[in-house]
């Protein structure tokens, strides 16, 4: 299949769903017979990015090296989704530019702060209000939420099959030459 390589950049708040949202991407994506690849916190941060922590500083070289490595994966011709807070709106303008705009799609998985402490799957949230976690987005750092996002999934309101409807409708088109 010919397909058009292209950035799928996920941006929300820890807990708001883009790691599930990014995955049910990528297995739906793979099936029609995309190559495509998902990176994420768990595989950047565990390795290349393993000396960074969650100071402003760190995330910015976090999402900057993460649309280095982004940009190999599209000049190799693969469909590659990321998943990260990236909280910053010029990092997201750096990574667009970097891989240049029409390549780029940015997601924002917009979830209220209320709802993702409601949730709060991994008692990170927690941690954070107590202190024991330092730099935590929504909490003890910012999240700055995007301008103009291409697609914006509520999910505090959709179910995740909503969402993730509304993300292959959006995105679909776009990968096919
Ligand atoms: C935010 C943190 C923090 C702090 C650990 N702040 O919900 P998770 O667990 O699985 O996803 C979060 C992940 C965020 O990593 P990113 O690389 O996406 O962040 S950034 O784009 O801002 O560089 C969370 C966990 O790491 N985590 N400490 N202080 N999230």
């Amino acid at each position: 299949m010919q397909q058009a390589p292209r950035l799928i950049w996920f941006t929300g708040l820890s807990g708001s769903g883009k790691s599930t949202l990014a995955l049910r991407l990528e297995h739906h994506l793979f099936h029609l017979g995309f190559k495509v690849y998902l990176l994420d916190g768990d595989n950047l941060r565990s390795g290349l990015n393993s000396d960074l922590g969650f100071n402003n500083d760190d995330r910015k070289e976090n999402i900057r090296r993460v649309g280095e490595v982004a940009k190999l994966m599209l000049d190799a011709g693969l469909i590659v989704i990321c998943a990260f807070i990236s909280p910053f709106e010029e990092e997201r303008e750096l990574v667009k530019n970097l891989v240049g705009e029409e390549k780029f799609t940015e997601v924002y998985v917009n979830c209220p702060l209320t709802i993702c402490e409601a949730r709060d799957t991994k008692g990170l949230y927690q941690k954070a209000r107590k202190g024991v976690i330092a730099d935590f987005t929504g909490i003890s750092a910012p999240y700055e939420p995007p301008v103009s996002p291409c697609v914006e999934v509520q999910t505090g309101e959709e179910s995740i099959d909503e969402s993730v409807y509304k993300l292959i409708n959006f995105i679909e088109p776009l990968l096919e030459v």
